[in-house]
This record gives structure tokens, sequence and C-alpha cells, in this order.
């Protein structure tokens, strides 16, 4: 069903007293994210809200959405396999995802759980995008991001048995000339996140190694939105995976913010 959601201001202000009241929340979430690189904080967002982010992905990926299959020389050519919504055609088509990407209240909230300021993605085309697994087979690969926090919002997501779950491997670091991927894989601990519909995780995307399991039926779609640390406001941050992720097929990305209407 396509639920439109008006944006409020007392609503908004209704999430950021009661996301910095619940202290007890807070320091739970922020003590898990220190010691292992991520943390489910669904508790700290409204109900509603993941709700209606959930139904806008779900219609922006059906309208607008564009099927991605690529393998990534810069992850040691490990498979994206999965239609894609870019952040022109999310701002463009929608109204929530944007919304709460730019409240004040989320950057508060993810620079009190990460216990560092933290920043709107400096690059445009990285804030916000939506991402499908819709085929079996279909998967996330294994990947570093480009900055260092991701907000991931589960819209709809198969049972563990049809794969579709978060795996990761924190602490890890990206040498683009020489991923070494499969390397970290075979020795290191692999994690296993327990997130499913409905559900938001945070994750120190820069330095936790992750993919998405293959799915085998059913689907999972995803809002990813990319946050910086202080540091990389000013940072230069080379953006290669992202821009052959997001090229329009056929097209050299020149990352300039276009769109693509649904309608
Ligand atoms: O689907 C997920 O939970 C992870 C997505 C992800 O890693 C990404 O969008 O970079
Ligand atoms: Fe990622």
């Amino acid at each position: 069903m396509d639920q439109r959601w008006v944006w409020s201001e007392d609503e908004l202000d209704g999430w950021r007293s009661q996301v910095l009241a619940d202290d007890a929340g807070i320091t739970l979430a922020r003590k898990e994210f220190e010691r292992c690189g991520y943390v489910a904080v669904s508790r700290l967002i409204p109900a509603r809200l993941r709700s209606v982010v959930a139904s806008e992905a779900l219609r922006l990926v059906e309208h607008v959405g564009v099927r991605r299959d690529l393998v990534l020389a810069a992850t040691g050519y490990t498979p994206r396999l999965m239609r894609n919504v870019t952040r022109a055609d999310i701002a463009c088509n929608g109204s929530v995802i944007e919304a709460i990407y730019d409240s004040a209240t989320t950057t508060q909230l993810l620079s009190v759980v990460a216990g560092e300021p933290v920043f709107r993605c400096p690059y445009e085309p990285e804030q916000f995008v939506i991402t499908r697994l819709e085929e079996a087979g279909d998967t996330h690969g294994w990947h570093w991001d480009d900055y260092s926090f991701a907000l991931v919002w589960v819209a709809e997501c198969p049972p563990n048995e049809d794969g579709g779950f978060v795996e990761c491997i924190p602490d890890t670091v990206w040498d683009k000339a020489k991923p070494a991927v499969a390397q970290l894989v075979r020795d290191r601990v692999v994690h296993k996140l327990s997130v499913g519909a409905g559900d938001v995780y945070l994750m120190r995307t820069n330095t936790t190694l992750h993919r998405v399991y293959p799915i085998r039926r059913g689907r999972r779609t995803i809002v990813n939105m990319a946050f910086a640390s202080a540091g990389e406001l000013n940072a230069a941050v080379s953006h290669e995976t992202m821009d052959s992720l997001w090229s329009r097929p056929g097209a050299e990305w020149t990352g300039a913010d276009r769109c693509n209407a649904s309608n």
C-alpha cells in the first residue's frame, strides 16, 4: 500500500525529546557500538518513522529502481547483484527519507551513540540510497563503505534460512590496491547481525568489512544513509565503488545529481 507521509515539525520535536530522554537506551547502544562497531538502534526510533521510511523505500524501488549486476575491483571483485535507487531519485520522488536524513535529531542521535560528532556526508550522491535484493543469488557482496557511518533501515527481509542477513568483520582496513577480502573472511571471526524487517542499525562501515548473504528467495529492501566523521569532512575520499554502482547503465557517471521522475 502506498502510504505517503506528511512531514511535521511537531513530530520531529517529539522524536528529539523522546530520544534524548532515553538515557538507558542510548548508553546501552553506545557501549555496544563501541564494543562491536555495529548496533541495532530500532528502539531509539519511533515505530511510525520506521514504517513510513519502509513504505517510501518500497514505493520508490518499485517505480524508479534500476537493476545492477556488477563485480567491483576495489573490493576484490566481490559482486553487487541488486536493484537500487539513487539519492537524486529518492529526493525527487520521495519526502520522508530526505527529511530524516537532513534532520538535526538524526545527527544528534548518531553522535551520542557513536561517541563522536557525526555529520551529513559531504559527497551528495552517497548520502542516501535504496537497495533491493530480489532474485535468487542476489547479494551486496563484501565491501567497506567510503564514509565512517551507515544508518541502515531494513524495510523488508526474508527469514534467515533464505539468506539476506548481514555478516561483518569489525576492525579491518580497506587497502583499495590490495583489499585481501578472501584472506580476511578466512582468517577472522565473521559476525552475524540480528536485524529483521522494521529494524534499523548503525555500523562503523569504513573499518567494518561487511556483506549481505545471498538470498535464496523473497526480497530484502533497505535504505542506507551515510554519515561522516569530522576528519572526513574535508579529507580527499575516493568513491570508486559508489561511482560504479550508481552510474546509469551505458553512461559515464559524473556525480551530477540528476533525477529520474517516476511518472
Ligand atoms: O543491506 C544492508 O544491510 C547493508 C547495505 C550496505 O552495506 C550498503 O548499502 O553499503
Ligand atoms: Fe555497505
